[in-house]
Formats: structure tokens, sequence, C-alpha cells
């Protein structure tokens, strides 16, 4: 589209929403107040995200309120904000308790490394956010179209060079929140600002961003966090065992529609190196870059990944360059080379150690059999170290004393979950979005189907030989790709009820997206398509070949590029 064609369009609705709500205020507390209803209104749920809340409701049970003449059973979502995913022991008691009393007890850690409550309804979401609030927890831009939560590695080795890209990613979570106090008013009673100076957004303005903007910090070799997912990455850039600096990555995104050609994945563009002290200049610079020349005529065109497709990253660099005032060094030498979880036990330089725990799709419950919730509501109250959670729905157990490591060690034996690690290498590298019952926008199931998709598959592998081997894997229940499924070897992505666009292809590092192998299969087809993939693979592979590359030198056709379900090759 062109820059003129934008000008004169519309502006959308949430533009208007965003001006008119007195940064993020807008009608929500009077909203959230009514008890009349279980619901808000359009104009307030869009407004409740930049406070970390999702409307929902349960769309199991929609058809028979439907029947019955009830409203929908509304309740909220709730993302806490969470930098590269680290919570205290105290803090996860509190969101333990919190998920029994006030939300649906199960406890979600998402693919960005935080908590998700669900089914909360409304006249708990004011207590529950106070409840965090006292364990020094908050949901503060964890949605809406803000710098959401920042990736950063889990970190559980303790490393000095470790820590220092924690903290850098900390450090600009805090620098890009907005300084509206709109949160601390309509959630915790905080006097409203009235009468004083006027309040500022210096580095939003008055309508905050186009859309969503993703950050991520990655350390090679390991690229856990897909920053190449991105809207803005750093790559930490290690030179004699000290940080040297970063590369910095811009224009990732995955989200698409199904049939829009106009919309795809994007990895992102290296920009190029800069010292530490310039994390959060640089970061400033990509976020008002994208605020002033995103489309905001059109939010399936907004993020930054179309801001620098239409206009060049050439171009991009240099407007970054001119607000900052220096240009980038050229992009420094990195490698990666591991992606997976640090699952069992791992001994740390500082004489504590760490345990990776498996969670499928990362689901804290509690089952007959399989009380995870419980398992780690105890080892909470023991442990003294800290819970990472990791990019892949994982959780790392850290700083783990060697006194502390029986007493771990035997929690979990107790509960029956000593051998959660012990799964098939598809397993421990498989992710689901949450998709059906509580997301509005789920076309198929993901969460609920994997578990059945992961058994038959696990069939064909065995009798392949490769049920150790580390295979990605990632299912969404629609082509927005929260699991970052175009990103995995093997990726399905719903579009129907149990029907699934298949791609294979992808860079196990994350560094290649997959392509299209079908448009529309169910669970079983997408099965019976990849089991001759896998004995091909098994039987042809070369030395040390992963699955994604394999299907990208011989299964898929050489000249196809990544393509959109509904859009030509
Ligand atoms: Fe997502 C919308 C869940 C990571 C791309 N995502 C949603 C909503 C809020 C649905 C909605 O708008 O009504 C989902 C709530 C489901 C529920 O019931 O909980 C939802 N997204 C998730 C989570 C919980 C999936 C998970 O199973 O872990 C992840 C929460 C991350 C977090 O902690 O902040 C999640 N979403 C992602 C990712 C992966 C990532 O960021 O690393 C992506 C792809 C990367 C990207 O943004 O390009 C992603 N979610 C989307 C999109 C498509 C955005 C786009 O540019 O087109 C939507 C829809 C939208 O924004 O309109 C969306
Ligand atoms: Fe919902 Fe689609 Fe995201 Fe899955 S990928 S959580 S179905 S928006």
């Amino acid at each position: 589209m062109s820059q003129d064609t934008e000008k004169t369009k519309p502006l959308v609705a949430n533009e208007g929403i965003k001006l008119a709500s007195h940064h993020l205020r807008g009608g929500l507390a009077a909203d959230v107040a009514d008890t009349a209803t279980g619901t808000i209104s359009e104009e307030s749920n869009q407004l409740a995200k930049f406070h970390g809340l999702y409307m929902q409701d349960d769309r199991d049970l929609r058809k028979a309120r439907n029947e019955a003449k009830q409203e929908k059973a509304f309740a909220f979502m709730l993302r806490v904000r969470l930098p590269g995913g680290r919570a205290t022991p105290q803090q996860w008691l509190v969101l333990d308790r919190l998920a029994d009393e006030l939300a649906h007890p199960a406890l979600r850690l998402t693919t960005r490394q935080t908590f998700q409550f669900h089914g909360i309804l409304k006249a708990n979401t004011k207590t529950l956010i106070q409840g965090m609030h006292q364990a020094l927890l908050d949901s503060i831009a964890a949605c809406g179209d803000v710098n959401r939560n920042v990736m950063a590695p889990p970190n559980p080795e303790r490393s000095a060079v470790l820590q220092q890209v924690y903290d850098d990613a900390r450090g600009w979570s805090e620098f890009a929140l907005p300084k509206t106090r709109a949160y601390h008013e309509i959630w915790l009673d905080e006097e409203l600002v009235a009468g004083g100076e006027p309040e500022h957004e210096p580095m939003y303005g008055d309508t905050y961003l186009p859309r969503k903007f993703k950050s991520a910090f990655a350390l090679p070799p390991s690229n856990d966090v897909d920053v190449f997912s991105q809207d803005l990455g750093y790559i930490a850039v290690v030179e004699n065992g000290v940080l040297a600096g970063y590369n910095v990555t811009v224009g990732g995104g995955l989200g698409m529609s199904h049939g829009n050609a106009e919309t795809f994945p994007r990895v992102a563009d290296v920009l190029g190196f800069i010292p530490p002290d310039k994390v959060n200049a640089v970061g400033e610079a990509v976020l008002t870059t994208q605020r002033d020349f995103g489309d905001r005529t059109n939010r399936k065109h907004a993020r930054l990944k179309y801001t620098i497709e239409d206009r060049g990253i050439a171009w991009f660099r240099g407007e970054v360059e001119k607000r900052i005032g220096f240009a980038f060094a050229p992009a420094r030498a990195y490698d990666f080379t591991t992606i997976e979880d640090p699952l069992g036990w791992h001994a740390c330089a500082d004489g504590t150690s760490f345990y990776g725990l498996h969670i499928l799709s990362g689901r804290i419950k509690d089952l007959p059999g399989w009380p995870m919730k419980a398992a780690l509501r105890e080892i909470a109250t023991v442990h003294t170290g800290d819970f990472r959670l990791t990019p892949s729905q994982n959780l790392t157990i850290s700083g783990v004393t060697p006194a502390q490591k029986p007493v771990i060690d035997a929690i979990l034996a107790k509960h029956g979950l000593s051998n959660e690690n012990d799964r098939s290498g598809l397993r421990r590298n498989a992710l689901s979005c949450v998709a059906l019952p509580t997301c509005g926008l789920a076309l198929a199931e993901s969460e609920r189907a994997l578990p059945e998709l992961l058994s038959k598959l696990e069939t064909v592998l065995e009798a392949a030989g490769l049920l150790d081997d580390a295979i990605s894997i990632r299912i969404t229940g629609c082509p927005n790709g929260c699991a970052r499924p175009y990103l995995s070897e093997i990726g399905l992505v719903g579009r129907a009820p149990n029907k699934y666009a298949l791609y294979i292809g992808a860079k196990y590092n994350g560094t290649r997206l997959n392509r299209l192998m079908a448009p529309s299969v169910s669970i079983d087809g997408a099965v019976e398509m990849l089991a001759p993939v896998i004995h091909r693979y098994a039987a042809e592979r070369e030395q040390g070949e992963g699955f994604g590359d394999f299907c990208q030198r011989v299964v898929l056709p050489a000249d196809a590029t990544f393509h959109s379900v509904g859009t030509k090759a």
C-alpha cells in the first residue's frame, strides 16, 4: 500500500478509543463496577488489554447458554507482566492461591514466559490484581498496543553474563512501560490525577502504538526466545567472557490471516551492533519510528514487520540512526546451535543446581495421578532460589542448594512426577497455544488436541527408531501463531474444527520459517502425511541433519517459498 493511500484512509476505531480514553482510563472503572452484567463494553475491552485483561467467554458453554437464553459465560483472562519469566517462591505461592480463590484453579505458563489466569469473574478482577500487587507483581502492558512482556533467556545457570542480559531485558521492560497512572487508579485505588500537571506519555504519545510490539533478548548459542519472531530483538555478543554488546534485530512477527496474502509471518532483519549501554536508546528509537510510521488505518497491516516490508530496511535503519544520533556498527558474528530447554538437574558454577521441568502446554493443574499444581506449591514452600519460566512453556527451579536438591526430588517423587522429563524428543519440544475453550479467535482445538497428536506421532517415531530425537512441533488453533508454529519443524495451524494447515521444514534453531505441506488436514491426516517423511528421515538423513533441514532438502520442492494458507504459492 502506498503511503499516500494510507494517509487518506480513515483511522481504525481503536485509534479513536485510545485517543478518547484519557490515557487508558475511558469508562473501564465504571464498567468493571457495573454488577448488572458479567461483561464490559467493547471500548472498555480494548482498553482493558493495556491493563493485562481480556474479556472472554467459555466457548464450550456457548450453545447451551444461548439455548437457555442466558448471557454468555463471561470471564476474564489476566496475563502477568514478568520480564524474563522470573518469579520468587513467595510470588509463586500468591499466584497459586489467587488462582484457587479468584479464577480457574489452573495456571498457564505462556510462550512469552509469563503466567495467565483464566476464568476470572468481573467482580474478582480488582481483588486479584490487588493480591498480585501485594506480591510486587502487575499486569501493566501485558497486552495492548505497547511493548509487551520482554523475553530473556531463563538463565538457570546463574552466570554473570546471563544475569547482565536479564538485567538489560528487565531495564528495557521498565523503560518502555506506559507512564499513565490509570492502572494504579482503576485497580489499586490510587487517587485520581486531577487538577495537577497534565499526564504525558513521552514515548508513546496519546494513541500509543499502532499495534502490539514484542521484544526479546537472546544469548547464543541458545535461541530459546525465538528472537527472529520479535518486533525488536537483542542478540548478546560475548567476547572473552564479557558482554560486548548486542546485534539488534527488527521486524519479526508471525501472525497472519487465512486467505489474506497481505498478511504473512516474517523473520527479523539484523540492523547492526550496539554497545550494552545503548539498549534503551535504540529500543526507544525503534519503538517511536514504528509509532510514527506504523499503519493506523488497518490493524492487519499495523505491525512493525509491515512498516519495514513497505519502506525497506535501509530506510528504517536510517530513521532509527537519525533518532539515536549514531550509526550502527556492522553486526558481529553469532551462532545459534542449541534451543531445547535444559531439562533435569544441572550443576551451576556457584555451587547451586537447577532443575528443568517439562510441563506440557505450560498447563499447571491437578489431575488424578498428575498433581502438578500441588507439587509445585510444595516446592515453593521450601525453595529459596527462584522459578524461571522458559519460552517453551516449561519451568526451571533455579538456585537450588545441595541440601535442597533431595528435598525437591522427594516432592516430585511423592507426587509421581519424577519422570516428567523422560518423554519423547518430540514431546519435550512441543508447544501449543491455549485455543478452545477460552480463546475467542480459535478456529480449531490446540492445547486439547496436542496429547492425541503427540501420542499418534510417537507411535510412528518409535517404529522409525526416532523416539529420542529432538524434533520441534507446534500447534495453534488459528493462524495468529501464538505458539510460534511457523518456526517449528512440524507446524499445525487451525483453520476449522479438526482442520489444520500442515507446515514442515523450519530450522530447529528458529532462523528459518517452515513451508506449507498441506493446506487442510485432520489430526489423523497430518499423522498419515508425516509418517512416510519420518521413516524416510530415519533412513536417509545425513550425519547430524535435523528433521526440518531434511524436509527442506528432500521433501519440499526447492523453489517453494513460505506461503500462507489460502494464498498462491
Ligand atoms: Fe497470542 C491474540 C494467547 C503469544 C500472536 N493470543 C491472542 C489472544 C489474546 C486472543 C485474543 O486476542 O482474543 C489469546 C488468548 C488465549 C487465551 O485464552 O489465553 C492469545 N498468545 C497467547 C498465549 C497465551 C499463547 C500460549 O499458549 O502461550 C501467548 C501469550 C504470550 C504472553 O505471555 O504475552 C501468546 N501471540 C503469541 C505469540 C508468540 C510470541 O509472541 O512469542 C504470537 C506470534 C508472534 C507475533 O506476535 O507476531 C501471538 N496473539 C497473536 C496474534 C496475531 C498478531 C498479529 O500480528 O497478527 C493475536 C491476535 C491479534 O493480535 O489480533 C493474538
Ligand atoms: Fe487463540 Fe489463535 Fe492465539 Fe491460539 S493462536 S491462542 S487460537 S489467537
